[in-house]
């Protein structure tokens, strides 16, 4: 077997372990009837990513099971493939009956997607057949390929909406593995799989991608997907009645950094050009062709395709790009983003619908004695009509709601206080967080657990400065490789150690401008020390209607990186 330039000799360890995996196979199966460990092998720990799900432990008690000589508590976290975001009432209550095979809820990802965490390894077939079961998968959630392709959730504009979604499922069909492995391990649930013999990966070939690559649609003027930090961005272009011209596709984006590794870094997608929809399915194979045949493929720290755009050169990647294609790149046209959180609260579609936006703390949907998120949006499923949509600030819209089915659904909102929208202060309804420990294997400290106590901290700042109801946009996560996206946001603070954080300030709230380091590696009381320096100044100084992170670069207390998408074109 080769790989995708056919070649089978000096590969990578990575490189070599996907090529001998008989397309994702390795001994998945027999490390999932293995009796004598919670864990499977750490080589079928990474094809397993491949499948939807990561081998994890407890980080918690690691220590003391440890000195007990006891195995760590090894668990799985997995992960669902949904384009999109979009559930039926029906998926989502078969999606929360399977939480019982975790032990933390249900988890809204920053994509858009679902995650279940503390599975056991013997649940592991039930669950993800039951995920199956239900006609989603979890194949491509995680690994080196095109992962679950994220749509702006845009419930204004609903017909736009509906058709860029089609578009983000079709394309999601269309770029996904087509390993049988897959099949044979979850769904046949073969205990010995095949040689795989008879398979093919036409566009990700036999070693797959060199790292993840991830696509995601906006519908302007919402940026909740960040489609510039996408590997491959694609803004719909619709005309006045809000017909879809077409898509214009920008290439590069990405957030994830390695701390004290100035070769590693994130960056925003650059605007590339337009193709209308009939183009777009084979403009977007061989762009993800380009970056499989060119993708650093010895450094995984340097394999996604903004390193190989800047490498090469933007002009280099479109030249390459066209001459793969049959038909002329047409230059970007015009758009214009003006937000990038979510609208929280009931809005009305163009088709007479409503829509009803509520924030979920770090996305986590799991009942606890002060409140019962995961019931409450149960008893919502179990009566809804029209879909649920989950958004990339990790937030629920109970969409397309008949006018005559909205005061039920206020009152289960109420109900099991999911009504934060009606409560929360600006900075608590924008804020996402990463999950971090217990779970994540990377985490260096805290993000979705300290999320709280750092709210109350901050909201008393913004109090003491007359800020309250700033609308600030704060970012959480618990290491640079940034699941929050935490360069996107106004304020944020990024993990190095346990209890110590970056504070970066000054992206703005639209999804084209990066902050900047302003206090490096600090603890929290040097944090809040430094904000208040900061919003006593900008109380003071802001110019009428002037957000916080545009003042921190107008007032010069950061500078923001030099790589910014054009604001307009
Ligand atoms: Fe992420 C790795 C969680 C969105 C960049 N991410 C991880 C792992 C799997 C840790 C690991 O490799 O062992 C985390 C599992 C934690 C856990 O216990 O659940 C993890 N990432 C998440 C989620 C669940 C964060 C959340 O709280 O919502 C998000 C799942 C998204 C999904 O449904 O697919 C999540 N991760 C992101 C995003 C945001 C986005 O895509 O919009 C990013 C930044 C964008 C990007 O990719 O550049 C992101 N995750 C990373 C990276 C850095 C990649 C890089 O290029 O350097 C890693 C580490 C890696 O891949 O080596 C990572
Ligand atoms: Fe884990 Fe770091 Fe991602 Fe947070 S940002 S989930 S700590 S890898």
């Amino acid at each position: 077997m080769t790989d995708s330039h056919g070649n089978t000799n000096n590969l990578s360890p990575a490189e070599r372990l996907k090529l001998d995996s008989r397309f994702l196979r390795g001994s998945i199966a027999q490390g999932l009837a293995a009796r004598h460990t919670g864990a499977i092998s750490e080589d079928d720990g990474k094809l397993l990513k491949f499948h939807g799900s990561y081998q994890q432990d407890d980080r918690d008690v690691r220590e003391e099971r440890r000195q007990q000589k006891l195995e760590p508590d090894y668990s799985f976290m997995v992960r669902v493939r949904l384009p999109g975001g979009v559930l039926s009432p029906r998926q989502w209550l078969e999606l929360d009956a399977l939480s019982r095979y975790g032990n933390a809820g249900l988890r809204i990802t920053t994509r858009q997607t679902f995650q279940y965490h503390g599975v056991r390894k013997e649940d592991m077939r039930d669950l993800v057949g039951g995920i199956n079961a239900i006609g989603l998968s979890t194949l491509a959630a995680c690994g080196d390929v095109v992962r679950t392709i994220v749509c702006s959730v845009n419930p204004q504009i609903s017909s736009g909406h509906a058709e860029v979604y089609r578009w983000s499922v079709k394309l999601m069909e269309y770029l996904a593995p087509k390993t049988t492995a897959y099949r044979e391990l979850w769904i046949d649930r073969l205990e010995q799989t095949s040689d795989g013999a008879h398979d093919a990966e036409p566009l990700l070939g036999a070693t797959y991608l060199p790292r993840k690559f991830k696509i995601g649609f906006a519908i302007p003027p919402y940026n909740d997907v960040d489609v510039f930090t996408q590997d491959l961005g694609l803004i719909a272009v619709l005309d006045a009645q809000h017909r879809l011209l077409g898509f214009n596709v920008a290439a590069g984006g990405g957030m994830g950094a390695t701390a004290s590794d100035p070769a590693t870094y994130a960056r925003l997608a650059d605007v590339i050009g337009f193709v209308p929809p009939e183009h777009l399915l084979e403009t977007c194979w061989h762009l993800v062709a380009v970056q499989r045949d060119f993708g650093d493929r010895n450094e995984r720290k340097h394999a996604r395709l903004k390193y190989t755009l800047d490498d090469r050169g933007l002009a280099w990647f479109r030249d390459e790009l066209q001459s793969r294609l049959p038909f002329a790149f047409e230059p970007p046209r015009p758009y214009r983003f003006e937000h990038n959180g979510d609208r929280f609260g009931w809005i009305e579609g163009d088709d007479g619908k409503w829509h009803l936006t509520l924030r979920i703390p770090s996305g986590r949907l799991r009942d606890v004695p002060s409140h019962a998120r995961q019931s409450g949006m149960r008893e919502i499923a179990r009566m809804h009509q029209g879909d649920l949509r989950m958004t990339c600030n990790q937030n629920v819209i109970v969409a397309n709601v008949a006018p005559q089915e909205k005061a039920a659904i206020e009152a289960l909102v109420r109900r099991y206080g999911l009504n934060d929208h009606e409560r929360a202060s600006g900075v608590r309804l924008n804020a996402i967080s990463c999950v971090a420990l217990p779970t994540c294997g990377l985490a260096m400290a805290e993000a979705e657990r300290y999320l709280p106590r750092v709210l109350e901290q901050f909201e008393q700042l913004l109090a003491r400065h007359g800020l309250q109801d700033e609308p600030i946009h704060f970012r959480l996560s618990g290491c640079p490789n940034g699941c929050a996206r935490p360069y996107g946001g106004e304020i944020a603070l990024v993990g190095r150690a346990v209890g110590k954080y970056d504070l970066r300030l000054g992206a703005d709230h639209v999804g084209q401008r990066l902050n900047s380091v302003y206090r490096e590696n600090v603890d929290e009381q040097a944090i809040l020390a430094a904000l208040d320096e900061v919003l006593a100044r900008f109380a003071a100084e802001r110019q009428p209607g002037e957000r916080f992170g545009d003042f921190v670069v107008r007032a010069a207390i950061v500078t923001p990186p030099a790589n910014r998408p054009a604001l307009t074109f």
